[in-house]
């Protein structure tokens, strides 16, 4: 009697993503239930789900009446701000639950709360999974990016939902089950560090075509949108191309120029250059774009330090005199973000399996670039050639030594240097573009000068070093010899 009134599933915490998301599951057939501390934005999800085609969505004012009126074995998702709130919100919900019923959470929390929580959840015999949502309010309407990690059990109670919800591309629904623990909160903290990078790189690319190209908005936005049908379609390039276009209704002109310079963040990207730092692993664009987002916060520093530079005799005009062949800087400019991106992401990727490695999650990057097609902030074309890349190879050190990427790189590093090259000139800052090539300079050549390094920390602290041709450790008693040696020779300057 009661079964044909409950819900099928339950979501608590209705601010944007997690209204949208309610929306979309309704939409798709699935009754749900919701819940929020303010209990007005229940009022207004439910008056919503009326307005937008008479979706199966009740609302609840209390936890207790919420969670009985979903069906057992329940699954609730959660989407709540990261931290104390989603403590919160478990405790209120807690006594109503039973084993064997589930906790969601879908906000942006870190992957070692979610692993506590699923400890804590499992004394009560509760299931648990950290799910990544990406997509923004427009994702979660009509097809987030889903990245659920935890109890694989929990997963296959919501699949038919989550399969449904999620965006659809070619091969399939933008979901997956990432792996155990806290897999599927980092695996979006990586999404998002990477996000960073991509935003960065089109910024550098923008500013290049601007400062040393002398394009419009309206000339960059039709580049953006050429652009768009090409190698680098993707979410991000093709809002960019509308960003350019929009005027600015107060004073004239595009809106974009009317922005202050100043960019935001809420810390996903920092945890993603901790973490990298924590695993040893090289994440130098991710990195230079978390620097420019604190560098771009010192505005007044910043416009105080032009002034000093000015003074000290910094010309504002270094391109002067210089011819720049517009058309050609412009394709240059597209194969430097292209080549750039690739680094990012092979970034990216090589942190996500050094974590894999670490806690044994066993993550498919190739399966992880799928669910990246659609829904997500960072869904791209090319992200079906790094699927590809891993599904060839499973096991490749870097993406860029799949033997396709390999030959994009060579192809494009000629523009690619071109670019890096004349900013660096005239001094337009390009930390993206100059870490991605950097990157790919290091990686690629057999040997480094990392040998002098190695002789100058066993100098000073006798810390031992290997050679090229013979194992084993070495020290050298280096000062000692090269007084002699010096003593005994002339040197070049003598
Ligand atoms: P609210 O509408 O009652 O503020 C994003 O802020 C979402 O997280 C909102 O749904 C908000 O509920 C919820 N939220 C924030 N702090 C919370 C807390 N301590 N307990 C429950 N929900 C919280």
């Amino acid at each position: 009697m009661e079964s044909a009134v409950l819900s099928r599933i339950g979501l608590a915490g209705l601010a944007v993503m997690g209204q949208n998301l309610a929306l979309n599951i309704a939409e798709k057939g699935f009754p749900i239930s919701v819940y929020n501390r303010t209990t007005s934005k229940v009022d207004e999800t439910v008056s919503r789900a009326s307005d937008e085609g008479s979706l199966p969505v009740s609302g609840h004012h209390s936890p207790r009446e919420f969670v009985l009126s979903i069906r057992r074995p329940r699954s609730i998702i959660l989407l709540v701000k990261a931290g104390n709130p989603v403590d919160q919100t478990i405790s209120a919900l807690l006594p109503f639950l039973d084993p064997g019923d589930s906790i969601i959470d879908g906000g942006n929390e870190w992957y070692e709360l979610t692993e506590r929580r699923q400890r804590e959840a499992a004394s009560h015999g509760l299931l648990y999974l950290g799910m990544g949502v990406s997509g923004g309010e427009d994702g979660a309407r009509h097809g987030p990016s889903l990245m659920p990690g935890g109890h694989l059990q929990a997963y296959k109670n919501v699949e038919e939902i989550l399969v449904r919800a999620a965006a659809q591309v070619d091969d399939g629904p933008c979901v997956t089950f990432v792996g155990e623990g806290g897999a599927g909160n980092f695996v979006k903290m990586v999404h998002n560090g990477i996000e960073y990078g991509d935003m960065q790189l089109i910024a550098e690319a923008y500013d290049v075509l601007r400062s040393a190209g002398g394009l419009s908005n309206s000339e960059i936005a039709a580049v953006f949108e050429e652009w768009n049908r090409g190698e680098l379609e993707s979410f991000l390039v093709e809002i960019t191309a509308d960003i350019f276009c929009v005027p600015d209704e107060h004073s004239g002109g595009e809106l974009v120029d009317k922005i202050l310079d100043k960019t935001g963040m809420k810390g996903t990207g920092k945890w993603t250059v901790q973490q990298a730092a924590e695993l040893s692993i090289a994440a130098p664009t991710i990195a230079a774009s978390l620097d420019s987002r604190y560098l771009s916060g010192l505005k007044d520093e910043r416009v105080a330090a032009a002034e000093v530079l000015k003074q000290a005799g910094m010309e504002s005009g270094l391109l002067s005199g210089r011819s720049i062949d517009k058309k050609k800087l412009i394709d240059d400019v597209r194969q430097a973000l292209y080549a750039s991106k690739i680094c990012s992401y092979a970034q990216g990727m090589n942190l996500l399996r050094a974590k894999s490695e670490e806690k044994g999650w066993n993550l498919n990057l190739g399966e992880l670039a799928r669910i990246w097609k659609g829904g997500c902030i960072i869904r791209a074309r090319f992200l079906d050639r790094i699927k590809k890349a891993y599904e060839r190879n499973r096991g490749l050190a870097n993406l860029i030594v799949d033997p396709e990427f390999a030959r994009e790189m060579v192809q494009r590093q000629a523009a690619w240097r071109r670019v890096v090259g004349l900013a660096v000139e005239v001094g337009i800052s390009t930390p993206g573009m100059c870490a991605s090539l950097a990157y790919f300079d290091t990686y690629r050549r057999a040997r480094l000068p990392a040998n002098l390094v190695q002789a100058q920390r066993d100098y000073f602290g006798a810390h031992t070093y290997e050679r090229v041709d013979h194992p084993g450790s070495f020290h050298t008693e280096w000062s000692k010899i090269a007084r002699k040696t010096k003593s005994g020779a002339a040197g070049v300057f003598n």
